[in-house]
């Protein structure tokens, strides 16, 4: 059963990080309202919950925000801790400090690098695209050798649960077809990139996931119209 909590999700539909605080909260059990911005418009209400960088997503629980997606994923997970108890609430970090560190490394490279690289791949063209691409498919290959040492056979990053790094690069079950369809970019091979190819078979139907991402068209589209809208702007 859902836990009633006053929060409020500032998101955008498309945007990967959205997508990884819908899937956070949802994981917890907490219920939560969204509003979806327009952007580039942007309301008064997340200019007034993220002044600093202006950017979704970000989170208002009882009256008070956070942003970034990253410290939005630390915040749930310390304001709705792991519990065996009821309510039951999953645990979105592994047990070992150790391994903690790690899934904490590898959402941060996935943040950082992997999605504002991949991103690009929508936002930009000619050379520039290319570049984004050749780097977007090596960042690929790492992750997919990382993944294979640190799952151990499992389906998940660290075993059988999906924890921040599984959150946050979930979003590519949808984004795979809007590279390929705006961007020209394949999804590697599965000979090439076994490990990331099953994961993706398996996160795509996990029940957080699935009720996280939007159609898979509407991604499309909306990559589609951030391309032209971009393009038209650098032709300006
Ligand atoms: N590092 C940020 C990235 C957030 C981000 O780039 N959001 C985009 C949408 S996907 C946005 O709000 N763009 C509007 C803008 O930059 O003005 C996070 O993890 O939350």
């Amino acid at each position: 059963m859902a836990h009633k909590a006053n929060v409020l999700l500032i998101s955008e539909d498309i945007c990967p990080f959205s997508m990884t605080a819908k899937m956070a909260l949802t994981e917890k059990g907490v219920s939560y309202e969204v509003q979806e911005e327009p952007l580039p418009n942007k309301s008064e209400l997340l200019l007034k919950a993220n002044p600093v960088l202006k950017k979704v997503p970000a989170l208002i629980h009882d009256s008070k925000s956070v942003a970034e997606s990253l410290v939005i994923l630390e915040y749930i997970e310390e304001e709705w801790p792991p519990s065996h108890i009821l309510p039951r609430r999953t645990a979105l970090l592994p047990k070992d400090t150790h391994d903690r560190a790690t899934a904490r490394f590898w959402a941060h490279y996935g943040n950082r690098y992997f999605w504002e690289t991949a991103l690009k791949v929508v936002k930009t063209h000619g050379e520039e695209q290319r570049q984004m691409k050749e780097e977007t498919m090596e960042m690929y290959m790492t992750v997919d050798s990382e993944m294979a040492k640190l799952s151990h056979g499992k389906p998940f990053f660290f075993g059988k649960h999906p924890t921040f790094p599984d959150l946050v690069f979930a979003p590519l079950v949808v984004w795979i077809p809007a590279l390929e369809a705006v961007g020209g970019m394949k999804f590697p091979d599965a000979k090439l990139c076994p490990r990331i190819t099953e994961w993706v078979n398996e996160i795509k139907d996990h029940p957080s996931v699935k009720s996280s991402v939007p159609d898979p068209l509407r991604v499309i589209e909306g990559a589609q119209a951030l391309h032209e809208r971009l393009l038209s702007h650098s032709y300006a």
